[in-house]
């Protein structure tokens, strides 16, 4: 067998056992089931928040769409300003669009942002 083959062999056995332990993982998590939805950043601050725990930075004009398997719950910074934090929670829904935006409903303060849903 050439040198090339044996490393196609190797590389081969590796990605099977990264499957495995993927799927491992996914039944281990895999209590609640799954929601995938869409997340947009129209502000113009990068918006520091959690879904189900896992900590993200979400920079303006960005699209994520993500896969949560524990609630898809999220936690955000509604404080635009750094050093300045004002966490707010939402439970998000599966299949849906969410876009963080300007709470123009409070015209006094330029700095606080709320997540929206999208029809
Ligand atoms: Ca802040
Ligand atoms: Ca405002």
């Amino acid at each position: 067998m050439s040198n090339i083959n044996k490393m196609l062999e190797i590389t081969s056995a590796n990605q099977d056992l990264f499957i495995e332990l993927d799927e491992k993982k996914a039944e281990t998590i895999s209590g609640g089931k799954q929601e995938v939805f869409t997340i947009l950043n129209e502000t113009k601050y990068n918006v520091a928040y959690r879904v189900d725990g896992k900590k993200k930075i979400h920079k303006p004009g960005q699209i994520w769409i993500w896969t949560a398997w524990l609630g898809g719950r999220i936690k955000f910074d509604r404080d635009a300003r750094k050093g300045v934090r004002a966490y707010k929670r939402y439970n998000l829904s599966d299949g849906r669009i969410y876009v963080f935006k300007d709470d123009k409903s409070t015209p006094g303060n330029p700095w606080d942002i709320d997540l929206y849903k999208r029809a």
